[in-house]
């Protein structure tokens, strides 16, 4: 007669502690035994048993309510799942109603004005535990360079920001970064930041929240994936996991203790996160609001959660929530609109603006929240069904949680709220590689791509001086690799020259002296001020003490022309016909990167202009093509 897979597991583990053949009577409860299917008999394979119960461990300490609460939870969604529960039955969408900004208009100046006196009290949280499955980069998202013109990584320009926000706007405090990291990403962003000295920030004002995956589901009965034999699949949990991490490593309560008062959530590959920033402050300020999203108009059946106001059938409940992209079109299907979610002719957008996650929290609301409830946050599951009794699965699934689904644990009293922004001020990630993006743009739905990405990052600066009255002409759109893009000029400023679009008027003194052409780039670091600048070509500017005044005699006709920073594609680099102006070697000896294939192009710095001021305290002028001192 054969034996048991349980029987046998405890024979193969005999030698073992109890604690470890306790594991295995855990799993037998919790209907598991399948996992020690074909065990090796003891003295065989001991190290691979051992790491499988400390995994197993892991699993069950780091899930609340541990893994008897996981299968129970997980067997309750699946049910409602094949069963193809709603789970916004009863709940009828309407389109929410929030503060709209118009950037550099009298009213966003003014909500920004308001919100700069409270930047310097804010307690940043990165999400950066995703992989970017959709991105299919193999290193970590948040290394990756948002512009290519200095390569400035994500993580530099967040920490970064961060120290220019708390020089200027500082209240004394050292403003907290939390940054929230999974197995994938832990190890590789401690090194990023320890080789890079923090990016400004000091050591201490950075801290670590390691998120733990959850088993992977085999079937509806919540049995657990192998990866390998003595190994179980295990799958991230969703950035919904950061409440309650905030929560357990007793971060909101430390913030709290040094005169933090709010609490910004961000993503991991949006260069533009902090523009909206003191504009979502004002909004909060001036309605009180406990929980404001930023949102962005949003093209229907974009994959971006939409922001909408859920009413229930019962009349009392209502709550202003993200509805992710797959759940808002069948819940408008089945009530308001039989259409779906479908453009308004009149704008070709969806009523429901996109939630890009950037979520800011009033913090003492946010810590008795957490208080009550731990930071739990309600949980989902998605499986992807190979049959039609909904029983097979086409790959294992797991329960996953969102950060932003913390407004579903409000009480419904709570002021919650959102702030609209055009994408250009506040919305381009680096969400899609490169074949995908292209794809998405076919169906008229944004890229999302690096090379989309980078571009934004530039032409938020493009907007902003135009604004002020500085003459920025730009490129053409040009499409590469199917995505189309502004991709000049560029502007590459160091958030300690200039962060947001208010201080840009201090620094730009007389716009109308400013003059960039369309192919120009220029960047600028540090103690530097444009009094006047006629640019065709590349011109760096870094000063980190001395103040660098460029001012650009406007009586002469001379301009600062060289040949500047010169876009290849890849395609033109394979076929070594390359655009004029740029040294067929230098082209031919360049060895492409993934950076460069996840954009599609690289850009070669021909001919720069440099001027960098030592730290000795003195001044200059920049006059014409010369440098003198004051
Ligand atoms: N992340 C983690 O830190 N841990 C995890 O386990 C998973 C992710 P994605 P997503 O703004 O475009 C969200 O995968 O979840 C971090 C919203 O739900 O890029 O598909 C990860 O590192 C959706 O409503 O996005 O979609 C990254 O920083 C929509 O608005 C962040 O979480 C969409 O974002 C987001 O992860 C969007």
């Amino acid at each position: 007669m054969a034996t048991s897979p349980v029987i046998e597991a405890h024979r193969a583990c005999e030698s073992f502690s109890t604690e470890e053949k306790g594991m295995i009577d855990l799993l037998v409860s919790l209907d598991q035994s399948h996992l020690f299917k074909d065990w090796d008999p003891p003295g065989t394979n001991d190290p691979l048993k051992r790491q499988f119960f400390q995994q197993v461990k892991k699993l069950h300490t780091s899930y609340p309510g541990g893994l008897q609460r996981y299968v129970s939870n997980a067997k309750t969604l699946l049910l409602q799942s094949k069963n193809g529960e709603n789970p916004l039955d009863g709940w009828v969408p309407e389109v929410p109603s929030g503060v709209e900004i118009t950037p550099l208009s009298p009213e966003a100046v003014q909500l920004e004005r308001e919100g700069l006196n409270e930047v310097g009290r804010v307690g940043f949280v990165l999400v950066a535990g995703g992989l970017g499955e959709r991105l299919g980069y193999s290193g970590i998202k948040i290394e990756l360079p948002v512009e290519t013109v200095h390569h400035t990584s994500y993580i530099s320009t967040y920490c970064h920001s961060i120290a220019a926000i708390q020089e200027r706007y500082g209240h004394g405090i050292d403003l907290p970064l939390a940054i929230m990291v999974s197995d994938d990403t832990n190890q590789h962003t401690i090194d990023l930041l320890e080789a890079n000295n923090y990016y400004g920030l000091k050591k201490s004002q950075v801290t670590i929240l390691k998120q733990e995956k959850v088993p992977a589901l085999l079937d509806n009965d919540a049995h657990f994936a192998l990866h390998a034999q003595y190994e179980i699949d295990a799958k991230p949990h969703g950035h919904g996991d950061v409440h309650s991490l905030l929560y357990h490593s007793g971060t909101i309560e430390t913030w709290m203790g040094m005169g933090i008062k709010w609490v910004y959530f961000f993503q991991d590959t949006n260069g533009l996160a902090f523009f909206s920033l003191p504009a979502q402050l004002g909004v909060s300020v001036r309605m009180n609001l406990e929980v404001n999203s930023m949102a962005v108009p949003r093209v229907a059946k974009q994959a971006l959660g939409a922001i909408a106001r859920l009413k229930h059938r019962d009349g009392i409940r209502s709550m202003t929530i993200n509805v992710e992209y797959n759940q808002l079109d069948p819940v408008l299907r089945s009530t308001v609109s039989p259409e779906g979610d479908v453009n308004v002719p009149e704008t070709g957008l969806s009523p429901f603006p996109g939630n890009i996650n950037q979520l800011l929290f009033a913090i003492d609301p946010y810590h008795d929240t957490l208080y009550k409830s731990h930071g739990t946050i309600c949980e989902f599951v998605n499986p992807k069904y190979a049959d039609s009794t909904r029983t097979v699965f086409k790959k294992p699934t797991r329960l996953e949680c969102m950060m932003q689904d913390y407004a579903k644990i409000l009480s419904p009293t709570a002021n919650v709220g959102f702030t609209v922004a055009p994408a250009w001020f506040c919305y381009s990630a680096c969400k899609n590689n490169i074949v995908d993006a292209a794809a998405a743009v076919k169906s008229g739905i944004p890229a999302m791509a690096a090379y989309t990405a980078e571009s934004d990052q530039y032409a938020v600066w493009t907007h902003l001086l135009r604004d002020l009255g500085c003459q920025v002409k730009t490129s053409p759109t040009r499409v590469i690799a199917g995505i189309s893009a502004v991709p000049s000029p560029r502007f590459v400023f160091h958030p300690s020259f200039a962060l947001f679009s208010s201080e840009l008027l201090a620094k730009f003194t007389n716009p109308r002296h400013v003059v960039i052409s369309e192919t120009s780039t220029l960047a600028v670091s540090g103690n530097c001020f444009i009094k006047s600048l006629y640019l065709e070509g590349a011109l760096n500017l870094d000063s980190e003490n001395s103040q660098l005044v460029v001012d650009f005699d406007a009586d002469s006709a001379s301009v600062l022309r060289n040949k500047g920073h010169i876009l290849v594609t890849l395609d033109e680099l394979e076929s070594g016909d390359v655009p004029e102006g740029i040294d067929k070697s230098m082209v031919a000896s360049y060895v492409v990167k993934e950076v460069d294939r996840m954009r599609g192009y690289v850009i070669f710095p021909v001919e720069v202009k440099n001027l960098t001021v030592d730290s000795k305290g003195e001044s200059y002028i920049f006059d014409g093509m010369s440098l003198r001192n004051m």
